[in-house]
């Protein structure tokens, strides 16, 4: 690539997400400590050595005044960092309302929020208002920072409005938008109020990503259905100018957990689970603590096994490790509680003295003691009602050479695509299929559990996240040149 003044350079890759992949600290009036977050798209993009990427965002903190966000803006300028400022209005008008009790719900078939319908017909359209003006303010940030020649990559469901912002500044950027959660069928977007307008704001982009065939196709089915355009095998026509519409299913940076099961600390702390849980089959379920990831219906479907199988009741544990998410909103705290309520009472049911059959933690585990689980687990149950592809699955799989578990997932999670072959599917609504699966699962021979293993594995440590990113970038900057090429003809 080459800059304007002829300067040969990797192209630059502006990632935009609602947050930065940093937490950020206030340590005095001017000084913040930033650490790294993990997860997936930091790790895929840290992968990808092709771009020079740049992250736009939200630093998850409110910063009201101009000293800190100066002094904030430099420190994170070290990391490749730039931030957006959402002052804490803006932040529950568009963060926690519309982004996470609107479309967070109904892109997982959660519907729209029941409340008393003028209140909500009133919130939602402050809400929404709030989402739009939100938006704006990420473009902004990114018009300041863009330079001709750059790629601009936004991400997921809080940003729908960003291409159409960026391409108003300037319709030669080049503009990808991928999501990370499912896209509904049409009849289930055609409920939200502003279905057309985001749809519209979305089609502004040259490049829409989904994980899974079928988010792409109900995309374009709503395209066509709800605003009367034209779906194409390509995307979706407006016209005469086309939007690619495509499956790009995110991957794991597999590498990087095979290579932390050789760490000494995780071989000690594998070691002590194996110890811990001598005798015992141990099941694992890693999850953030959401309603779309069917938690309850995962434990409710472990009583029934044990109530069944009276057999496996002293030799099975299930550890379910939920990271609290979300945790101010009502529906949350609901969740939290009735899960401690499930929990408490299978384990006075099936406990004894010695052992309990369920051990809920409600935390987050760091990356090795992570690893560590994965690799001691005989069967992991992933049972989200819907999820738009869950990596926890494809972990699971990266950290089980030695042992070869088995993958209990749900038909639901975009998951079931890939690894469906190698995992035994389920529909997590249906409790006691999840508990014969958990039979099925726990007596797997070694033959099939190998034979299926084999087939996952090859896949999770051939799709990789890196190879998602680099895929998406390739793709968006063709996309471009063709269109270019149209339009000359
Ligand atoms: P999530 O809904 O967050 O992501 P998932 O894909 O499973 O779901 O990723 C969760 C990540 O958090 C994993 O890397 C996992 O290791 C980590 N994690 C979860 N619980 C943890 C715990 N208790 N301790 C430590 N780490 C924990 C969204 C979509 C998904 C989609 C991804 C990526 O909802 O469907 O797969 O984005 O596109």
């Amino acid at each position: 690539w080459e800059r304007p003044d002829g300067r040969p350079t990797r192209q630059r890759l502006l990632v935009v997400a609602n947050r930065l992949p940093v937490s950020a600290v206030r340590r005095g009036e001017e000084s913040w400590s930033l650490e790294i977050s993990g997860g997936g798209l930091v790790s895929a993009l840290l992968g990808v050595k092709e771009f020079e990427a740049r992250w736009i965002g939200w630093a998850g903190v409110n910063v009201p005044d101009e000293a800190g966000q100066r002094a904030l803006t430099k420190a994170l300028a070290e990391k490749r960092c730039i931030p957006v400022f959402l002052d804490e209005e803006i932040v529950h008008q568009y963060y926690n309302g519309y982004c996470n009790n609107i479309l967070w719900p109904l892109f997982h078939y959660l519907g729209l929020p029941q409340e008393d319908r003028l209140a909500t017909t009133r919130s939602f359209q402050s809400q929404f208002a709030a989402y739009k003006k939100a938006n704006q303010m990420f473009a902004d940030v990114v018009t300041e920072h863009y330079e001709e020649g750059d790629v601009v990559w936004c991400h997921d469901y809080h940003l729908m409005f960003l291409p159409k912002c960026l391409k108003e500044y300037n319709s030669q950027m080049k503009v990808g938008w991928f999501l990370h959660t499912p896209f509904p069928s049409s009849e289930i977007h055609r409920t939200l109020p502003s279905r057309s307008e985001l749809l519209r704001a979305v089609l502004a982009a040259d490049l829409v990503g989904f994980h899974t065939y079928d988010y792409a196709r109900h995309f374009v089915s709503a395209c066509t259905r709800i605003l009367g355009l034209e779906g194409t095998p390509e995307g979706v026509e407006d016209q005469g100018r086309l939007t690619r519409v495509a499956a790009f299913p995110i991957g794991i940076d597999s590498e990087r957990f095979i290579r932390a099961l050789e760490v000494p600390q995780v071989q000690e702390h594998i070691k002590e689970l194996k110890d811990r849980f001598a005798g015992r089959k141990v099941m694992l379920g890693v999850d953030r603590l959401d309603m779309i990831k069917g938690i309850p219906q995962k434990i409710l479907a472990f009583e029934k096994f044990l109530e069944e199988n009276p057999y496996w009741r002293d030799k099975v544990v299930l550890l379910q490790i939920a990271v609290p998410t979300r945790t101010d909103v009502p529906e949350y705290q609901k969740l939290t509680s009735q899960v401690h309520e499930i929990v408490g009472r299978i384990n006075g049911r099936f406990g004894t003295l010695t052992a309990v059959p369920i051990h809920h933690l409600d935390r987050s585990l760091d990356f090795h003691a992570l690893c560590a689980l994965y690799a001691v687990t005989d069967v992991a149950l992933v049972t989200s009602l819907r999820d738009g592809m869950n990596l926890v699955s494809y972990e699971f799989v990266a950290c089980q050479e030695s042992k070869k578990g088995v993958l209990i997932l749900s038909e639901f999670a975009g998951a079931a695509q890939s690894l469906g072959a190698g995992a035994i599917l389920v529909n997590p609504w249906n409790i006691t299929e999840v508990a014969a699966s958990i039979g099925q699962a726990l007596n797997m021979s070694a033959e099939e559990r190998e034979k299926r293993h084999r087939h996952n594995f090859l896949h999770v440590t051939t799709h990789t996240a890196q190879e998602w990113a680099e895929t998406f970038v390739s793709e968006l900057n063709d996309t471009v040149i063709e269109a270019q090429q149209r339009i000359r003809k």
